[in-house]
């Protein structure tokens, strides 16, 4: 009998972690995955527990994470750790660098040593592209507008770098901003759904933003991770672009959110608070992923619209201890 696929997910408690790991646990993988023993991982993960084995770890400390994919010798790696929060990354800068850009080079280095054979996702991003022209694909010039961005091109790099240098197969998924209901709060629209039904429920009387004209290309997460594992399924390694190729401002998305429980959105939303404007700022992302489509056959299927729905539903239900 064929043994099972063994998949290794760093950040698995995270949101997209979650996601790939009911994923994968569905199409009959084996699935670890690395969690920091500081936090509480079941919060995305209680409903999966008795169908992942978790490993304590941390992408700062090599020695561990060389034993860790000794010891399993995974099929598939999926590097979804990091300091992901771009905002806090110009207040933690050096800790942004050390696991968001060196994390990746370790798991290289333990592959290259250890597990050769294992195919590698990594989690690149459409922060990189900070103020290329839109849209944006696989070839648009890599300008970093953040400390996050840096390490996150940092990461890019040494991943392309191994597969040409040591044949490695590592695949690169330039992904845009993907959201669900499992977002954090510190991520803007996440903090405006939640802020949407709190006001709803008459329990918050106002949402403050920082810069609210930033667009984004925003899909959903659940698509978004089967385009991971379909970039491992493929016979070679590559960077793909990963979006929906349309682009909406954060005004946009506080309006449609307030719009869906019949509200004004600027009856009760501040905007420009110094709190939470940046240093620097990407303004404008919106995707061309046309080569995903065609060789991964990927399309995304949840409209912008349809998420926004999604999150403040969610959002109400939670607010109103359903
Ligand atoms: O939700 P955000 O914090 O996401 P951001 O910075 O685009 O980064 C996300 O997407 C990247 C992919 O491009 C990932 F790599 C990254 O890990 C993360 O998932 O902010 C979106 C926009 C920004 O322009 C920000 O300035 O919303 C603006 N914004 C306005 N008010 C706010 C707020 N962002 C946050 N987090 N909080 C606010 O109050």
């Amino acid at each position: 009998m064929a043994s099972r696929l063994k998949a290794f997910i760093t950040g698995v408690d995270g949101q997209d972690g979650s996601f790939l790991a009911e994923f994968l646990i569905e199409k009959g993988y084996e699935v670890h995955g690395l969690v920091r023993r500081s936090v509480n991982p079941m919060c995305n993960l209680e409903h999966i527990k008795e169908k992942i084995i978790l490993h304590y770890g941390d992408m700062a400390t090599e020695n561990h994470l060389s034993k860790l994919i000794y010891d399993l010798r995974p099929n598939e790696i999926y590097n979804l750790a990091g300091q992901s929060d771009v905002a806090a990354s110009f207040k933690i800068p050096e800790y942004t660098g050390d696991v968001t850009g060196l994390g990746v080079t370790r798991i290289l280095e333990a592959m290259r040593a250890y597990s050769p054979k294992s195919k590698l996702y990594q989690a690149s991003s459409s922060e990189m592209f900070g103020d290329s022209p839109p849209p944006q694909n696989e070839l648009s010039p890599l300008n970093a507008c953040s400390p996050y961005a840096a390490a996150k091109i940092y990461a890019h790099n040494m991943a392309v770098c191994y597969r040409k240098a040591y044949g490695l197969f590592v695949s690169c998924g330039m992904l845009f901003n993907h959201e669900s209901e499992r977002r954090g709060l510190n991520f803007v629209t996440r903090k405006i759904s939640n802020a949407v039904a709190r006001i709803h429920l008459h329990k918050q009387d106002k949402l403050v933003l920082g810069n609210i004209m930033s667009r984004r290309d925003w899909g959903y997460s659940p698509d978004y991770v089967e385009a991971m594992w379909l970039m491992l399924q493929q016979k070679t390694a590559d960077d793909y672009v990963i979006g929906t190729g349309e682009t909406h401002s954060v005004r946009e998305f506080a309006a449609e959110a307030f719009s869906h429980v019949g509200l004004e959105w600027a009856k009760y939303t501040e905007y420009s608070s110094p709190e939470f404007m940046r240093p620097g700022e990407v303004n404008l992302l919106c995707a061309d992923a046309s080569k995903a489509y065609k060789v991964l056959g990927w399309k995304p299927r949840t409209t912008f619209k349809k998420l926004v729905k999604i999150m403040v539903d969610y959002d109400i239900k939670q607010e109103s201890g359903g």
